[in-house]
């Protein structure tokens, strides 16, 4: 298997990613502004699909009209001339000193009103450009002491907003889905949807539950303390893994946006392993930012690194499902029969209640002394994943 991409692997790039400039809290930049269109264009030479963008990304804040026609009009031409795409887009409801207290649940009301026209007038620029995913992190919408935010109260003007984007699609005719992205922190002491769970409950009191998804990032959940493949795992479940955001994260601590691979390695196996074989056929969209350290080169060699990792991870995990070693593991820690009802095809509780096998002849005793051998079948992975069953 190849380690080179090509746009069939169908990876994207945020422009904020690669043009991340290194300011910090506690320091300046470290690089220069990126122009958009050479971000297009090295990107497709590296053999991404294409590209995602915030608004302010694209076009500065407050950018006269003619401006911003001028700066979508050469953006839209190196799209045209690499063939690159927008699969998805999302705003900017986070730098802007207005959003200080969060953007659709801010406790002023006009200036949720104004974040819902910004965003209303990127969805428009967003479904010209093709992208039919639309993504929304609530960056600033949360809190850093109690009473600051009546949480509740606040969740409302949350459903508000969403429902009036989702009747704003609906009436457009737009083919485009809402994608939330979950973080528990940072910008905010603490974010409201912290986490894909709390994503994913709030989506089902909507008024158009169909439109929303998830858009999970790999470093936002561990932030959490929480195993990521498993949150993918529930929201593929539930049909609602609508978009990814992929990178690497040590532990909890702030949000480090690590290339792909780095990190915590193990769960990007897991994760890979997850989205090849369950079927996942949107964009491997990578959030991720080059170290401050990097120059432009290093920026090149950080996006690189991601795809690359990824085509190995994929090339792992798939000779480690091949494995017939790793059948016969699997098999001895009884994944075969978790796959399996638990009660026979239209079997009631009376007829549970009636098996005598299933509670006073079971064999507790033997049941609780065997093994579930998945230390061997772990080892296995671990094997496959270093490159030690060749
Ligand atoms: C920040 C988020 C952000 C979103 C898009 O932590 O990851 O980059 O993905 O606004
Ligand atoms: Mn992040
Ligand atoms: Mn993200």
């Amino acid at each position: 298997m190849s380690h080179t991409p090509t746009p069939e692997d169908r990876f994207t790039f945020g422009l904020w990613t690669v043009g991340w400039q290194g300011r910090d809290p506690f320091g300046d930049a470290t690089r220069p502004a990126l122009d958009p269109v050479e971000t297009v264009t090295r990107l497709a030479e590296l053999g991404a699909w294409g590209v995602t963008f915030h608004d302010d990304d694209l076009i500065p804040h407050g950018a006269p009209e003619a401006e911003r026609e001028a700066r979508v009009k050469r953006f839209r031409q190196a799209l045209e001339a690499t063939g690159m795409t927008v699969p998805m887009a999302t705003t900017n409801l986070f730098t802007h000193p207005v959003f200080k207290d969060g953007a659709f649940t801010a406790n002023d009301r006009d200036v949720r009103r104004y974040a819902l026209r910004k965003t209303l007038r990127n969805i428009d620029l967003a479904v010209e450009l093709g992208a039919t995913t639309y993504v929304a992190w609530g960056g600033r919408e949360g809190a850093e002491s109690g009473a600051a935010k009546d949480v509740r109260v606040a969740l409302d003007r949350m459903k508000e907003a969403f429902d009036l984007l989702g009747t704003y699609v609906t009436e457009q005719g737009y083919d485009l889905r809402f994608a939330i992205e979950p973080k528990p922190n940072e910008p905010r002491g603490d974010i409201l949807l912290p986490t894909v769970g709390h994503a994913l409950a709030f989506i089902e009191r909507l008024e158009r539950p169909e439109l929303f998804g998830v858009n999970p990032e790999v470093g936002h959940e561990q932030m959490a303390g929480l195993n990521f493949p498993h949150g993918i795992a529930q929201a593929l479940w539930a049909d609602k893994l609508f978009h990814i955001d992929l990178n690497g994260q040590s532990g909890i601590k702030y949000d480090q946006d690590l290339r792909f691979g780095a990190g915590d390695l193990r769960a990007a196996f897991w994760l890979v392993d997850l989205l090849e074989t369950a079927g996942y056929q949107g964009p491997r969209h990578f959030d991720f930012k080059p170290p401050r350290t990097e120059d432009r080169e290093g920026v090149w060699a950080s996006a690189a690194g991601c795809m690359r990792n990824y085509l190995i991870l994929k090339e792992r995990a798939a000779a480690f499902r091949a494995d017939p070693e790793v059948q016969r593991a699997l098999r001895a820690s009884r994944l075969d029969q978790l796959s399996r009802p638990t009660l026979g095809e239209g079997e009631t509780p009376a007829a549970l209640l009636a098996d005598r096998t299933a509670f006073e002849d079971f064999d507790l005793q033997a049941a609780a002394e065997r093994g579930m051998a998945f230390e061997r079948l772990d080892q296995l992975a671990m094997d496959h994943l270093l490159g030690a069953r060749d």
